[in-house]
């Protein structure tokens, strides 16, 4: 009997707990790999604004910048669990954990940055938002990450000239093979320990838009960017699924438009800031190559799509979507 009214009252009293933090204001923790001078810290930042304005408060946003909360495949796990509750990912390094979300991450599947932002916004988009929802990383707006190419301390203008280098590459199976392919020697590493590696030679390249080959100095330790833009991967905003799907209907709306406003003012920073860090890398002595034809690049990813598509047959109506995208 006691214990029975005991555990009445505990239940009562976890009830009103509940309660009393849902109508309580919440803060979130807001990962972001990015440093000042990053068109996508001002974006994370405007974020946390337009959460706060537009939730009346009851949602707030606490960004850390520069990667501190950890390297991103740690801080993807950390937002699957709910440790962080959301962040600017790229899709990249999200692949090797949701199958569907790896379509980006095929060299040369989009044309355009436009073109990416229309498959975004079709079948393909809505298939790849709800397989990372399920696994636990909902994406509530996607944002640009301009198109990746090579930096060495020589210029690549066909895949022969990958040819026996090691080239640094985010997380993802796929970016192993695509360097593979061209005969170079690939080396997964956390963003933060590349410009030292590329400092001391213990990777000869890496690959990566300008803001980024910018904002973190990896152009002081290289001498040429060539324009291979190999790869045209989205980046989100994306939160905690259980964490969004708890708000009320109202802050979930609230939520969503202010990520989604903080996207288009990133998309605009983002045009911007690529031209201004191209600008800046150039003036500090940067040589950067335009490769007029991409065949030969696009050519040597076959043997990538090939084995991507033997081991993961169920992908190929995806593929199929993405190239008959207009
Ligand atoms: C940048 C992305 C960032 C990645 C980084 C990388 O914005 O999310 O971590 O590349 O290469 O362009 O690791």
């Amino acid at each position: 009997m006691m214990l029975k009214k005991l555990t009445t009252t505990i239940v009562a009293a976890s009830t009103i707990a509940v309660l009393a933090t849902a109508a309580t204001a919440e803060t979130w923790r807001a990962w972001n790999i990015h440093n000042e001078g990053h068109p996508n810290t001002a974006a994370m930042d405007r974020f946390a604004e337009l959460v706060a304005d537009k939730t009346g408060g009851e949602v707030t946003v606490d960004v850390f910048h520069g990667g501190v909360l950890g390297s991103q495949p740690d801080a993807i796990e950390q937002v699957r669990i709910g440790a962080i509750d959301v962040g600017n990912f790229n899709l990249g390094p999200i692949g090797p954990i949701v199958k569907e979300a790896n379509l980006v991450s095929l060299p040369f599947i989009f044309k355009s940055v436009p073109h990416m932002f229309r498959v975004l916004e079709g079948e393909a988009g809505d298939v790849m938002g709800a397989a990372m929802a399920e696994a636990g990383i909902m994406p509530i707006a996607w944002i640009d990450a301009g198109a990746r190419s090579f930096y060495a301390q020589k210029a690549i203008e066909t895949p022969a000239d990958v040819e026996g280098l090691k080239i640094r590459v985010m997380n993802n199976d796929l970016y192993t093979s695509m360097i593979s392919a061209m005969g170079g020697n690939p080396s997964p590493m956390a963003f933060a320990e590349v410009q030292q590696a590329l400092k001391t030679g213990v990777v000869d390249g890496a690959e990566n838009n300008f803001p980024s080959f910018k904002n973190v100095g990896h152009y002081e330790v290289t001498t040429h960017y060539s324009l291979s833009e190999h790869l045209i991967i989205p980046e989100c905003i994306c939160v905690n699924t259980a964490k969004f799907e708890a708000l009320s209907e109202d802050m979930q709306a609230a939520v969503r438009a202010a990520a989604e406003e903080a996207a288009l003012y990133q998309r605009e920073l983002w045009a911007v800031g690529t031209e201004q860090a191209r600008a800046d890398v150039e003036a500090a002595g940067i040589v950067v190559t335009e490769i007029a034809d991409k065949g030969p690049f696009q050519d040597a990813m076959g043997a990538v799509y090939e084995e991507y598509l033997a081991v993961n047959p169920d992908m190929a109506a995806l593929v199929e979507i993405a190239q008959s995208t207009e």
